[in-house]
């Protein structure tokens, strides 16, 4: 019995070792090698269907969903890692603390992408309560809504556990700014464990959804203080132009917002790196990519090969998907996806 205990302790030791990553240390670590595409084979043979079932729906439904779950999944990946933490709710927090969600940065994380995984969750407890975490519906979503744009359709391992924390405070301290310089970009990826080609094929998402104007108003209204209609330089006058006239009222009206991609908004495609070519990148961490020479021979690669965009896209979508995601004790599977089991 004593030996049983023994080896058993011993295995979780080893367990807990294999899990700690090195900081610093991205995809593949982190508890990723734990993942597997068949990890619900017995316990929820249906994911994939219902997941992509529910959240087809939802998309025709409501058309934003798709880049809203976009965006929301990097922002639950790139801060603490693949973990639903971004799903937390302000109501299962203590009343001093806010979780990620509210942090000033995620502005207006759409209330649709929200929906389309709460709407897979209640699918998935009617048919196997209490066994898919959120995490996985979520990496799940974004998989289907990115091939139904038209993106690539790729493998998604399973088996995530559900943070058990959720800190607005780390949202505000780890997510990308527009107003980043390019060295700080590349650093921000690069400590965790993202290449520039990673960087630059990830930022293709922004080929779908929206921005506010508040993101890129210094750009064409007083570009760095030198008056009034100055122009960012690094932008087609044109483009600048319409894009004056699109968020003349953004002061009283800060819902007002447009493409990131106003060439093909609602698809999923290359286009926004021949527009980064052409001076239509909409933010300045956009146009950035265009401009710094780490970043451009990628950008020029994308523009010419959708194909080769789509492979690069897959892969480092599959590697943020493995990026410090919980397995074993680190997390637990929520019942709700908006708050954790112990409230
Ligand atoms: C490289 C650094 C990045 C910066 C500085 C950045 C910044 C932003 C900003 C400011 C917005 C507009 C939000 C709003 O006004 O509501 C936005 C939208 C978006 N971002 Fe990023 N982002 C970056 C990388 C990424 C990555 C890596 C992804 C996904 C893989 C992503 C996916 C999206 C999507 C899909 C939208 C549109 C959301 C919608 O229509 O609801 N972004 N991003
Ligand atoms: C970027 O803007 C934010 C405010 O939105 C500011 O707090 C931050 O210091 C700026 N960062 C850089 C690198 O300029
Ligand atoms: C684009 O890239 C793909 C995949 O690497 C390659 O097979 C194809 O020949 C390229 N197409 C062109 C037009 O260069
Ligand atoms: C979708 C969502 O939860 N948005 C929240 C972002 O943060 C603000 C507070 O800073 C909340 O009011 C929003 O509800």
């Amino acid at each position: 019995m004593k030996q049983a205990q023994e080896l058993l302790r011993r295995f979780f030791l080893l367990l807990l070792l294999s899990l700690a990553a090195p900081p610093g240390e991205a995809a593949g670590g982190g508890g990723g090698g734990f993942l597997s595409p068949n990890y619900y084979h017995r316990s929820c043979p249906g994911v994939e269907k219902i997941v992509s079932d529910t959240v087809t729906s939802k998309q025709i439904a409501n058309p934003t969903t798709a880049a809203g779950t976009l965006r929301l999944f990097f922002h639950d990946c790139f801060v603490t890692g693949c973990d639903a933490s971004v799903l937390i709710s302000k109501s299962s927090m203590l009343p001093s603390s806010l979780p990620e969600r509210d942090s000033e940065i995620n502005l207006s994380l759409p209330g649709d992408a929200f929906d389309a995984v709460v709407r897979a969750k209640a699918a998935l407890e009617l048919q196997c309560p209490g066994q898919v975490s959120c995490a996985d519906i979520l990496t799940l979503a974004t998989r289907d809504l990115v091939s139904m744009l038209g993106g690539p359709y790729y493998a998604v391992a399973l088996g995530r556990k559900d943070s058990l924390f959720s800190h607005a405070s780390d949202a505000d301290s780890f997510l990308p700014r527009t107003n980043m310089s390019a060295s700080q970009l590349i650093h921000l990826f690069g400590t965790r464990g993202f290449s520039i080609q990673d960087m630059v094929a990830l930022a293709g998402a922004h080929t779908v959804g929206f921005s506010h104007c508040k993101e890129f108003a210094g750009r064409i209204y007083n570009y760095q203080n030198k008056g009034w209609g100055v122009v960012d330089p690094q932008l087609d006058m044109r483009f600048a132009k319409a894009l004056q006239r699109a968020c003349a009222n953004y002061l009283k009206d800060p819902t007002l917002s447009t493409f990131n991609d106003v060439m093909t908004p609602g698809r999923f495609d290359n286009i926004y790196y021949q527009n980064l070519q052409r001076g239509f990148g909409l933010l300045a961490s956009d146009s950035m990519l265009m401009s710094d020479a780490r970043t451009r021979p990628f950008v020029s690669r994308y523009a010419s090969n959708q194909t080769v965009f789509f492979e690069d896209f897959a892969k480092a979508m599959q590697k943020i998907s493995l990026y410090r995601v919980k397995t074993g004790q680190q997390g637990e599977v929520r019942r709700r996806c908006d708050s954790f089991n112990n409230i």
